[in-house]
């Protein structure tokens, strides 16, 4: 119930306040918008606006509850002024550190002084790996070689069946890698690129196709578990062993030299029937060093596989082993890169010190 307005409290006074509870809800929602309301301040004439709301002698908010303090009963007046006095010095205080954040001059960035050099920005450069890529490229290129690419996340059919790799064929064990659940997997070689090519493109085919493959590997000096590839691929009518083996000598001595030492090993791939690995003399120990970390002691270093494609693998892919016959071959981009550049160790290529990248330039 509303008090009757006590004779002589002020005219000013249009509300009567009930009691001191009332009486304190008003000073607290006076405070909260009070700092509401400095937040919006954006200047001296803002500040003074302000001012006058809250301390003004006639119309202020605080003044005006000063003037309903005194129509509450005598017995809460105490605690009511008490209140008053804490909400008066508070809207003192906001308004004194409002003013004097306005004094300071904005903050600002540092001068800029426009006739200082520039600062030299660091350009990327390309990696090692992808220049040495870029080199077996253009020599292929050079013997009239296409280049084709295909998708590092593989199904089992191109990485492995259509490659004449039946489900538990143990040889799968030598390639395996990371399965990504359902028919899904990190290829292990670029060979299923082959099969892609062949299902849309018929012969003649020449082509090579570089890319990143990845396997369970444990790393050492020579090997990695992602790695980068080259696969080679010619189907035409009447090709040869012979044409692999020069082609790969003639790719070979281009890149080391003419005196190079190669030799072809008889091995297997269910792919490829015959089958040979090709290595190439040690060039970190030169052949001499029975403690070699790279070539083992043995003086030899493989760096690809090859052989003629399986018969069965031109069934899978409609082209008639009959009338066509090729060879293919796929070999490690780092292994490679290793000798041409002397590196002992493949893990450098991926640790991205850049003390080790800027030796390799493009030529
Ligand atoms: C293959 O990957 C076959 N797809 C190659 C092939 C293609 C054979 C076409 C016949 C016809 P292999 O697993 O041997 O084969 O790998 C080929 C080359 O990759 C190796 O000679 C080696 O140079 C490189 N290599 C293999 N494993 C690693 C590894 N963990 N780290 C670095 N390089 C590797």
């Amino acid at each position: 119930m509303l008090r009757k307005r006590s004779a002589g409290s002020s005219s000013r006074s249009k509300t009567l306040l009930p009691d001191l509870k009332t009486f304190r809800t008003a000073v607290d929602a006076l405070r909260t918008k009070l700092d509401g309301e400095c937040a919006g301040v954006r200047d001296a004439d803002g500040l003074e606006d302000l001012r006058n709301r809250y301390l003004g002698r006639k119309r202020g908010s605080v003044t005006l509850l000063f003037d309903q303090m005194k129509t509450l009963p005598a017995a809460d007046k105490p605690a009511a002024g008490q209140m008053l006095n804490v909400l008066k010095t508070k809207v003192q205080e906001k308004l004194a550190a409002l003013e004097e954040s306005l004094r300071r001059p904005a903050t600002r960035g540092p001068e800029i002084d426009p006739t200082l050099p520039g600062e030299r920005l660091a350009w990327g450069a390309a990696h090692p790996l992808r220049i040495f890529q870029r080199e077996i490229e253009s020599i292929f290129e050079e013997m009239g070689f296409g280049i084709e690419d295909g998708p590092e996340i593989e199904s089992d059919y191109y990485n492995f069946e259509a490659l004449n790799f039946p489900p538990h064929h143990p040889a799968r064990d030598d390639w395996d890698t990371i399965y990504l659940g359902g028919d899904l997997l990190l290829r292990t070689h670029t060979s299923p690129v082959q099969i892609r090519v062949m299902e849309k493109r018929k012969p003649p085919i020449r082509i090579i196709i570089p890319g990143k493959v990845y396997r369970r590997e444990t790393p050492d000096p020579t090997h990695a578990a992602m790695f980068f590839q080259v696969e080679g691929l010619v189907v035409d009518r009447g090709i040869t062993f012979a044409h692999l083996k020069g082609t790969l000598e003639h790719f070979l001595k281009r890149l080391f030299g003419d005196k190079l030492k190669t030799r072809f090993r008889p091995s297997f791939f269910p792919f490829t029937e015959p089958s040979a690995e090709v290595d190439i003399e040690c060039l970190a120990c030169g052949q001499k060093d029975p403690a070699c970390r790279v070539c083992n002691g043995t003086g030899w270093k493989e760096i690809l596989g090859s052989g003629m494609v399986d018969p069965q693998v031109f069934k899978n892919v409609n082209i008639d082993p009959e009338q066509y016959s090729g060879w293919a071959f796929g070999m490690g981009v780092e292994r490679i890169a290793m000798f041409a550049y002397g590196i002992p160790d493949i893990r450098h290529f991926y640790e991205n010190d850049l003390r080790f990248n800027r030796q390799f330039q493009l030529k």
